[in-house]
């Protein structure tokens, strides 16, 4: 226990910390800390894994799900599932439920909607005609988790981008241990836009994306989160096909300026805490009143919560509240984590939000909270955790598109750069392509 955490409240709550205490430095570094490693033992698996789907297809992604998910399958009929029995899905559910979907869907789609590149080009001074053609992937494979971490809201936000990007097939896998079907995922996959899900999972699933079977078409990038398996196959079979980032655990940092309550702020901590037990929970204020005050309505609401012991793990283990001297010194912290989530809790947060460099995700205001991004507010949850964010961007279209450039000469324009290319390639000592670009110099130069 630190020194400074207040022994009468939560006995696991987040840690107390201030930059004013001389070993501030390195107990924050000690919090941030997180990295995904995997073991030996787990690579070896994953590598067994890949190799039997990669020698056997079909039989050995039947084998095992027998193993691994205790599902029984006379073949991969059993185990695919076509859009008609997504509809039903999405018929079987409540009206709210439906209503909640799509509408949900439709902001997604609508905001990354604007983040499409489009094709462009133009004439140089010889005419010759330089650009770019952006043309979407063919296909697309979605992970989507089984068991605690199976998150409709995660189908939405890695399928909606593909289909906006004009993914031709989008096909989903997801386990179904026991043969437990999570039918608001697959209600989900229907709004979506998922061409079929094949109800496989771990490295087994992964390896049936990345290579293709008899009954799973090879694809082109693997989207979507999973468990260590899921996370060390995609590393291993990256470059083979695309994949999206490593997501670590989720992460929240809020900045407050003493005027949100209190309830609110604790809630909104609770809320990426509930998620994993290595997720992160940190608040920011120079008002230390309000820290206390926080902290206050955690110990109070904590044992309301119905996965207390999930929050109280993470709060203990990698939670703080942090008393800073000002707002600047809050923005320089905020910058510094450079967190998934990034929460403004303050009176006027379009005077801060220029000065942020780093963070996933922005939310503006004591009205923001987090997880109405997490839902339906339209820009994307899957984001770059454990400080990527200094480097990497939220999933988007842009995910789900490449570009191809183009040339086009002109003569004048193949003479004139094939003067400067011979040059260039008689000093690489390329003969050929000297000549390559020689054949084309013409006498039509000014
Ligand atoms: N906060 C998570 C996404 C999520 N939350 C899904 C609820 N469901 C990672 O950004
Ligand atoms: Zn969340």
């Amino acid at each position: 226990m630190s020194e400074t955490r207040d022994s009468r409240t939560l006995p696991e709550g987040p840690a107390r910390l201030s930059t004013r205490d001389a070993d501030f430095n390195q107990r924050l570094d000690a919090l941030l800390d997180w990295e995904s490693v995997s073991s030996v033992e787990v690579q070896q698996r994953v590598d067994e894994i890949l190799q039997g789907v990669r020698s056997r297809g079909d039989e050995a992604l039947l084998e095992y799900t027998r193993r691994f998910d205790r599902l029984d399958a006379p073949d991969m009929t059993a185990l695919t599932l076509e859009t008609a029995r997504l509809r039903q899905a999405f018929e079987g559910l409540e009206q709210t439920e439906r209503e909640a979907l799509a509408t949900a869907e439709r902001r997604i789609r609508d905001y990354h909607h604007r983040q499409r590149s489009d094709s462009w080009s133009w004439r140089d001074e010889d005419g010759t005609l330089l650009g770019q053609q952006v043309t979407p992937l063919d296909r697309v494979g979605v992970y989507v988790p089984g068991g605690k971490a199976a998150y409709p809201s995660s189908v939405l936000m890695n399928v909606v981008p593909a289909r906006v990007a004009g993914v031709a097939e989008i096909v989903m896998v997801v386990p179904t241990p026991d043969g437990v079907i999570n039918e608001l995922v697959l209600a989900a996959a229907h709004v979506a836009g998922v061409d079929r899900v094949v109800t496989v999972g771990g490295a087994q699933a992964v390896a049936a994306l990345a290579y293709g079977t008899e009954s799973v078409p090879r694809v082109d990038k693997i989207v979507g989160p999973g468990n260590i398996y899921v996370a060390t196959a995609k590393r291993a079979v990256f470059g083979l096909v695309g994949i999206d980032m490593i997501a670590g655990p989720s992460e929240i940092l809020i900045v407050s300026d003493g005027g949100t309550d209190p309830d609110w702020l604790a809630m909104d901590l609770f809320s990426q805490a509930e998620h994993d037990e290595d997720a992160q929970s940190i608040l920011i204020s120079w008002d230390r009143a309000h820290l206390d005050a926080v902290e206050a309505s955690m110990a109070r609401l904590l044992p309301t919560m119905e996965r207390r012991d999930i929050i109280a793990a993470s709060l203990g283990r990698r939670g703080a509240l942090i008393e800073v001297a000002s707002e600047a010194e809050a923005i320089e912290l905020a910058n510094r984590v450079a967190p998934e989530h990034l929460e403004l809790s303050v009176e006027t947060p379009e005077a801060m939000v220029g000065q942020i460099r780093h963070a996933g995700a922005i939310f503006m205001g004591r009205y923001t909270a987090e997880v109405l991004g997490d839902y339906c507010a339209g820009p994307n949850h899957v984001l770059p955790t454990s400080g990527s964010a200094r480097f990497s961007s939220p999933l988007g279209v842009q995910d789900f598109q490449k570009r191809s450039s183009l040339i086009q000469c002109s003569p004048k324009g193949a003479s004139r750069l094939g003067r400067v290319a011979s040059v260039l390639a008689r000093g690489e000592s390329l003969t050929a392509h000297a000549r390559s670009a020689e054949n084309r110099i013409g006498e039509d130069e000014d």
